[in-house]
């Protein structure tokens, strides 16, 4: 009998759950990391952890000076502020100060001793490919999907010259500023060698399929991706949603990739704390079971902000095939949020749900994150399995890999090439 076959006589659901899902190699479906090859674009160390915007919004709710002296400090003199802040003045038992430890720890590194200096010199040391790989190894992740737009300036000339891929990175096409800021976009476009005008006349979506279709290619993007307002409206005859059903949705049909949806940010509620300024509010989820309907031939991969928004989702993906649930993004990431979410998502869905991405914007993250995580998922988990045991209901090995390969990014992937 192999090893999958066998299970293991006498050892009870939990600890072969506990086994199965410590063993499993994610696919990070969503992140903002990129391959190495991007050079400094790609976040590492203690500074850029300390720094982390969830932080940085946590950092002010006990700083007392104005919001620019902050920013006009370097990047190390603003971790300083925030380690003294949320880590010597005030115990860090927020899920972001938690996770810092977390990854700290499973690095190697000793953080009873609270010395900032001594983990700093550690990091400092450190070789940046050994450490990607040391990260990935830790937090038992095989894939990383980056975040990817034509967008931004510093990664466009990375794309445009070309490099080596690591095949562990894959990419997502971004396409935010061309969805929700037609007006300056399609100067940019039209910059580029694409004939588009602010018009959207036929003669400028077939460019706009263009641009689509030449980023794609170039990216090997894996799947189109945008975040939306809660305002978010299906049908609409905005911009955004001409260019949605004019240009987005034909050419993710065409190529048979998901277009992902992450709704519900409200984008600069505070604009003084920059990137950790954005906020949340539920959306109307009668829009998008107008577009899922509309459109039985698109993939739609979805992740709400919102939690009142999750159960609705939910109910809408027993309704919809074309949709795939994933994530407990950015503010529903906290433990007990996730352990809610992914509960009501089994019960709900079953195993046709991708749970968890991670989001990670230092390399590093992706300890933390998916350690917490494995931790909750595998205690909804042991309790699923333990109620079907007392059917008589008793999961193989084979059977527990094969369910938990799924939820760790194998359901995405079948998703994304059905
Ligand atoms: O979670 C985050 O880091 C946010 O800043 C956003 O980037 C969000 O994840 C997004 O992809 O828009
Ligand atoms: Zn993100």
């Amino acid at each position: 009998m192999s090893n999958s076959d066998n299970n293991q006589a006498g050892e009870g659901i939990e600890s072969r759950v506990r086994r199965v899902v410590s063993g499993t190699e994610a696919y990070d479906i969503h992140t903002h990391l990129y391959d190495p090859a991007f050079g400094e674009l790609l976040l590492w160390g203690i500074d850029d952890l300390l720094t982390y915007h969830y932080l940085v919004a946590e950092a002010f709710r006990y700083f007392d000076f104005p919001y620019e002296d902050f920013w006009k400090l370097s990047k190390s003199e603003q971790a300083d502020k925030i380690w003294d802040v949320l880590f010597l003045q005030h115990s860090p038992v927020s899920e972001a100060c938690r996770g810092v430890l977390t990854t700290l720890q499973g690095l190697g590194l000793d953080v009873a001793g609270r010395d900032l200096g001594s983990i700093r010199a550690w990091m400092a040391e450190q070789d940046p490919a050994e450490y990607v790989s040391k990260c990935m190894e830790v937090a038992k992740v095989r894939k990383i999907c980056m975040t990817n737009s034509p967008f931004d300036d510093l990664e466009r000339p990375v794309w445009e010259k070309g490099f080596e891929r690591d095949p562990r990175f894959v990419a997502a096409l971004r396409i935010d500023p061309m969805l929700l800021d037609w007006e300056n976009t399609h100067q940019q476009m039209a910059g580029w060698g694409y004939n588009v005008s602010a018009t959207l006349d036929e003669s400028t979506l077939s460019e706009v399929r263009r641009f689509l279709a030449d980023w794609s290619d170039k990216m090997d993007a894996q799947f189109a991706m945008v975040s939306l307002p809660p305002t978010f409206a299906y049908p609409d005859d905005s911009p955004c949603g001409t260019l949605i059903e004019k240009a987005v949705l034909p050419h993710c049909r065409e190529n048979g990739l998901p277009f992902a949806l992450m709704p519900g940010v409200k984008r600069g509620v505070n604009p003084l704390l920059q990137m950790a300024g954005d906020g949340l509010a539920k959306f109307d989820i009668a829009n998008y079971e107008r577009l899922f309907s509309a459109h039985p031939d698109n993939k739609f991969a979805v992740t709400a902000l919102s939690r009142e928004n999750q159960h609705e989702l939910c109910v809408a993906a027993r309704k919809f095939r074309n949709l795939h649930i994933f994530g407990c993004w950015w503010f529903t990431n906290i433990p007990h949020v996730i352990d809610e979410m992914t509960r009501m998502r089994l019960e709900l869905i079953g195993l046709s749900v991708t749970p968890q991405h991670s989001d990670a914007r230092v390399m590093d993250q992706v300890i933390y994150k998916w350690s917490h995580s494995r931790e909750v998922i595998t205690r909804a988990l042991i309790d699923k399995y333990s109620d079907l045991e007392k059917t008589g209901w008793v999961v193989s090995d084979a059977e527990l890999e094969r369910d938990v390969k799924d939820l760790f990014g194998g359901a995405f992937e079948t998703f994304c090439a059905r």
